[in-house]
């Protein structure tokens, strides 16, 4: 099965299916066999549940088409051991396409992933590596080196995902079509904690609001992660910013903490910027 873009039904299916994104897919016209693909990322301990969030990314940094269809993941010491992509999977040049299972299929400890073609050769395979943290760092290539950690986005982007599941009022949990699925927390607020007045309603505000729905994220270009390597991001659904939403309908309180591009401040109703604020705006 092959998702592209989700409607709310369509996300329905996470839990019986497997999900594959695609910066680029289509079905193979004329195509070159090659083995230049590689395995570009993983990560075997994903923030929270592992079980359908264990995610492992792959990689045409060619500049022809590949077919894919039929390839293999080869999980060594998971508990599932061997997963296809679906056949007519075309891979563009530059595209990066994420796997995710809807169940463990990774090891936190000494784990490997092997990627075969159809004739199930070995086309690439990872270092035996381990990840005990609990959290979106993850394994991932840099040039020929496999690192631990999180990536620097590039700036100015917008990213595109899904809503995959919604933690509580100010975090999601966002599939992305090249690093997996990855915990985003909504950058410049912050919604009452679990056993909080305010929790239930502010977690079943994002719920109704985006979950399983496609997304954009304006990322902190100031400020790309938090302490706890979640992303800061601000949550575009349907052109509608929901931190401010969040904030406009009282399910959260403006939490800014600089540095950050975004004025979280700006959002409450009643704002009004200090002169030496608004000053510097109109020179702007
Ligand atoms: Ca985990
Ligand atoms: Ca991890
Ligand atoms: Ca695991
Ligand atoms: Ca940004």
């Amino acid at each position: 099965m092959i998702i592209v873009r989700m409607t709310k039904n369509q996300g329905l299916l996470l839990g019986i299916g497997l999900t594959l994104l695609f910066t680029a897919v289509a079905l193979a016209t004329t195509l070159s066999a090659s083995s230049d693909v590689i395995l570009y990322a993983f990560d075997q301990n994903p923030a929270g549940t592992d079980e359908g969030n264990e995610w492992v990314a792959i990689h045409n940094p060619t500049n022809k088409s590949v077919n894919i269809g039929n390839w293999t993941f080869e999980s060594i010491h998971g508990t599932t051991a061997i997963e296809w992509i679906a056949e007519g999977t075309t891979l563009y040049p530059g595209a990066y396409c994420t796997y995710t299972p809807f169940y463990g299929w990774h090891n936190n400890s000494e784990e490997t992933i092997i990627l075969r073609n159809a004739k199930g050769e070995e086309v690439d395979r990872t270092p035996v590596v381990s990840d005990s943290e609990n959290d979106n760092r993850y394994w991932i290539r840099n040039n020929s080196k496999w690192t631990f950690g999180v990536k620097e986005l590039e700036k100015g982007e917008l990213w595109s995902g899904y809503a995959k599941t919604v933690v509580d009022g100010d975090t999601v949990d966002v599939s992305f079509n090249i690093y997996g699925i990855q915990r985003v927390r909504l950058v410049g607020i912050n919604t009452p904690e679990i056993g909080e007045d305010g929790y239930e309603e502010a977690k079943a505000f994002v719920n109704r609001t985006c979950w399983g729905e496609a997304i954009k994220l304006d990322v902190d270009d100031m400020e790309q992660y938090d302490p706890y390597y979640r992303i800061l991001a601000v949550v575009y659904v349907n052109e509608t910013n929901l931190n401010e939403k969040m904030v406009k309908e009282s399910y959260a309180e403006v939490m800014y903490i600089p540095p950050s591009e975004f004025d979280s401040r700006e959002w409450e109703a009643d704002y009004t910027p200090s002169p030496a604020i608004a000053s510097r705006a109109t020179n702007i």
